[in-house]
């Protein structure tokens, strides 16, 4: 044990009228949704970059937490590991997320980067198997360092493309050997800053080809997790292309990567992307490529990703409303992609940010499964599109029917359509009585 957390406890379930700050008020793991426990359902992961590799800065000043292991070499980054594991016990955190970036100081080339990574990844495989904390998912940090400032797999120089190609090997190898769940390629760099200088056409085949070796890779090693992308329309790049989930769709099928690649969705960015976190994860079910959350909320006055942890839960209710729709998380999870404001610089803050979080995502789920349970509001949707259920309305759908021999019919049966109200306020009150 370090002594980080010195004086604080494992968090445990004391029900809602509790007033102790550290405890769980909704969040009971073992409490039966839908018929299986809460955190089944909810798959939470702690996010190591935010809680142990962000230093607290801001474009107009530096650090502001005080780490011990903040010098960077590796007894440093030994020290951050056992920390690390000490926040997913206290949480009962049933899982964690890292890039190599996170977890190992870089080394002067790339072998000893890789050297080092394998390293952390022999005392994680350990600290895995005392703890039980998994690892929901690996990734690599393909945007911090300076050689990646004109993008990864987009850049213009091949050996760029190369070197980030040899990174996610290497963090693919290192997911695999800990039993990750899922790999994601998050691409903060996979855009432009100015068209002047940039050819998209070439970079998104650059993106597509470095994609479709990943997925051959996965199936050379066995890999049987997830391959996930996460979605956000700029930044730090003005523009990605990784644009929204329907964006990464039209991407995969361009390149014919639709059955083999998922989403990973981010509440902040689906808000810079100008929708609501449910639109996009009722989008990837329709497109049938969930996957996997990143949990947080924006500051809807800021107008960037700042990243902090969810407490609005009629929002997260609504987005656990589509999870379930789509069958539930399989290989992923609810990752805390959050981070503590820069003022909050105590050990103690973690864990507030972390049990609010797991808090308000327990009641949003709670009440979507309220929601599915009572089944008025899933009635209503099916009779709004009863029409659809009758023989020729299936019969346009399934495409056995032309424009003449519709517009034959309607002129015979002399079709005059009444419209129907949508019932908004009806269904804003209906849903406000289970959040
Ligand atoms: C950045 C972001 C990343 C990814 C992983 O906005 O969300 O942390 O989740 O690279
Ligand atoms: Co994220």
């Amino acid at each position: 044990m370090t002594d980080f957390f010195k004086g604080l406890t494992p968090a445990k379930y004391e029900g809602p009228e509790s007033t102790n700050p550290l405890a769980f008020r909704h969040y009971n793991p073992d409490e039966i949704v839908l018929g299986k426990p809460m955190k089944e359902h909810l798959r939470f992961a702690v996010a190591y970059w935010h809680s142990f590799a962000w230093e607290g800065g801001d474009p107009f000043g530096g650090r502001t937490f005080d780490r011990p292991w903040f010098g960077g070499d590796m007894d440093d980054a030994r020290l951050k590991a056992d920390v690390a594991f000490e926040l997913f016990t206290l949480l009962d955190a049933p899982y964690f997320c890292f890039h190599d970036a996170d977890v190992r100081p870089e080394g002067e080339s790339y072998a000893k980067s890789v050297k080092r990574l394998n390293k952390l990844a022999d005392i994680f495989e350990e600290k895995i198997a005392e703890t039980g904390t998994k690892l929901l998912w690996g990734t690599a940090n393909l945007f911090s360092n300076r050689r990646f400032m004109s993008g990864a797999a987009t850049n213009p120089d091949p050996d760029v493309f190369a070197y980030a190609a040899a990174t996610i090997k290497a963090n693919m190898d290192v997911t695999h050997r800990l039993g990750g769940e899922n790999y994601v390629l998050w691409g903060g760099r996979e855009g432009y800053e100015t068209l002047l200088n940039t050819r998209v056409g070439q970079e998104m085949d650059q993106m597509a080809r470095m994609l479709s070796m990943v997925v051959d890779y996965k199936h050379k090693i066995g890999f049987e997790g997830a391959i996930l992308i996460e979605p956000k329309p700029q930044e730090p790049a003005k523009h990605q292309y990784d644009y929204d989930v329907s964006t990464v769709y039209g991407f995969l099928k361009k390149y014919g990567l639709e059955k083999e690649v998922k989403v990973n969705i981010e509440v902040g960015h689906a808000i810079l992307a100008g929708h609501t976190f449910e639109h996009e994860v009722a989008m990837a079910s329709a497109h049938g490529i969930f996957g996997s959350i990143d949990m947080n909320r924006n500051d809807y006055q800021s107008g960037w990703d700042t990243d902090q942890f969810p407490n609005n839960v009629p929002e997260v209710a609504l987005a656990y409303y589509h999870i379930l729709k789509a069958g539930g998380f399989t290989t992923g999870g609810t990752n805390f992609d959050s981070k503590l404001r820069r003022q909050s610089i105590d050990p103690e803050d973690l864990l507030h940010g972390h049990i609010g979080g797991m808090d308000t995502c327990a009641r949003g789920l709670k009440a979507a499964a309220a929601i599915i349970e009572d089944g008025t509001y899933d009635k209503f949707l099916e009779e709004r599109y009863a029409g659809w259920n009758g023989k020729e309305a299936q019969a346009m759908l399934k495409g056995e029917r032309s424009l003449e021999e519709i517009a034959a019919r309607v002129e015979t049966d002399d079709l005059d359509p009444q419209p129907r109200s949508g019932r908004q306020e009806y269904l804003e009150n209906l849903i406000n009585r289970f959040v």
